[in-house]
């Protein structure tokens, strides 16, 4: 990999992230239902029907998980807690199991010398609050403040940062419009209230946790460069309303407290009333941006398709596992959007990485492209840096092969190799590689 620390600021992190319920094993430990397990029953909605139910068992090896990472040379950890498995009914009774659970992976990150860095709400809603109309109901952000107040009684006066809500986009766009993720609704109306409930309950998390005295607070959002199949009008207008409602629509909601028009022209006939009032919680100030950037689309219009009728076609670059053309231009792109929307705030790259059919052989994984990615990424992160973007850090998604949501184990994103067999850990040439250039 030729690119080290050296090329960073001093003091820049480097880490790996995970999610709960694509690592921890859900069937362990006292956890309640979720969306996820009823969903990926189908039919048709995820390869081959799996859950996270034993995943990579990380509830039980989580000590082996850290002491990788802390062998590889990194300085963060980014994880998140389980909301099911803290409150197994989403609201009420607390599971002590849970929390105790928390409390000794924070302990063993911090013991490893590593920065715990959570995130609140990585997809997993309790069955009890989605079977209420999940992120849909405004409800549902009401009850997110009181989780986050719960698991941040316990070990918020140990962690180093901590974001609200993982992604907006796929929460409400990708599972409530496209119906690719829990609860795999295809419903504009759904997906408008959606759309503001999860900023509501970003919002309201924020006030909450600031109320206890925390800081550090976040969000991380995810960006994907939305480019026109071709220069004709038609598609150049296609590409421009998914850039409002992928990109600019949760960026401009929190910096400047507004939605872009154009998507709003769309979504204003389902919005919740009185959406207006909650536009100063939604914007209060942050104190660091998680970048979440993994490729572009080619956009062509699709009017035959109701509103925004945008079709994504097959791009021309080299693609991963899953299909994702690379394209690392598209970072430094975002890194700068960023800073011109929220100014000196600090940002992290929360999740960059690449899925491919990863094999292990006696003990070794070769995975040259995955080296290749990350060193791509890294350059277009200090290309931001040097343009004057205030970037902290960078963690690799993901830290282990995981449940891949939609996927199931089918898609590797890991550093480090799982066999979902026998649960080993393999780590990658490309963990061997990064962990070298962060000696260096
Ligand atoms: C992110 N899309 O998800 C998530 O934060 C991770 O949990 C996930 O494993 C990782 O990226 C890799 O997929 C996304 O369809 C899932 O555009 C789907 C999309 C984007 C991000």
């Amino acid at each position: 990999m030729d690119v080290s620390r050296k090329d960073f600021p001093e003091g820049f992190l480097f880490g790996a992230a995970t999610a709960a319920y694509q690592i921890e094993g859900h069937r362990f430990g006292g956890a309640g239902p979720t969306h996820w397990d009823s969903f990926s029953k189908g039919p048709g909605t995820v390869v081959r029907a799996e859950d996270g139910a034993t995943a990579c068992d990380h509830y039980h090896r989580y000590e082996q998980d850290l002491d990788l990472l802390r062998d590889g040379g990194f300085d963060a950890y980014r994880f998140s807690t389980s909301w099911a498995r803290v409150m197994p009914e989403g609201t009420g009774a607390v599971n002590e199991a849970g929390l105790d659970f928390y409390d000794r992976l924070v302990d063993a990150t911090l013991e490893r010398g590593l920065r715990p860095f959570q995130t609140l709400y990585h997809w997993e809603l309790p069955s009890a609050l989605a079977d209420r109309g999940g992120w849909a109901n405004r409800d549902t952000a009401l009850a997110f403040a009181d989780f986050a107040e719960v698991i941040s009684a316990r070990i918020g006066d140990r962690v180093a940062s901590t974001a609200t809500i993982n992604e907006p986009w796929c929460v409400a766009w990708l599972s409530h419009y496209l119906g690719h993720h829990a609860p795999g609704l295809r419903d504009i109306r759904a997906a408008a209230r959606a759309m503001h409930h999860i900023l509501l309950g970003h919002g309201l998390a924020v006030e909450r946790l600031r109320g206890m005295g925390r800081d550090e607070l976040g969000i991380v959002l995810n960006f994907e460069r939305a480019l026109p199949a071709t220069p004709a009008p038609e598609h150049a207008a296609a590409a421009d309303i998914q850039d409002q409602i992928y990109n600019r629509w949760f960026l401009e909601a929190i910096a400047h407290g507004r939605y872009p028009e154009g998507a709003l022209e769309g979504l204003a006939p389902h919005m919740p009333a009185g959406w207006q009032d909650d536009m100063a919680l939604i914007s209060q100030p942050l104190d660091w941006l998680g970048v979440n950037y993994y490729t572009r689309s080619m956009m062509r219009a699709a009017p035959e398709q109701p509103w925004p009728s945008v079709t994504a076609v097959e791009g021309p670059l080299p693609k991963t596992q899953m299909g994702w053309e690379i394209y690392p231009d598209g970072l430094h792109h975002f890194l700068i959007r960023a800073r011109d929307a929220l100014g000196a705030l600090p940002v992290y790259v929360t999740e960059n990485g690449m899925a491919r059919d990863d094999q292990a052989e006696a003990g070794a994984v070769a995975d040259p492209e995955r080296t290749n990615f990350i060193t791509a990424h890294l350059d277009a992160t200090r290309r931001a840096i040097a343009d004057g973007v205030d970037v902290r850090g960078f963690f690799y998604w993901s830290l282990l092969d995981n449940y891949e949501w939609a996927f199931g184990y089918e898609k590797r994103f890991g550093l480090i190799h799982v066999d979902f067999q026998t649960l080993e850990r393999t780590p990658k040439a490309s963990y061997h590689a990064l962990s070298s250039a962060l000696a260096r």
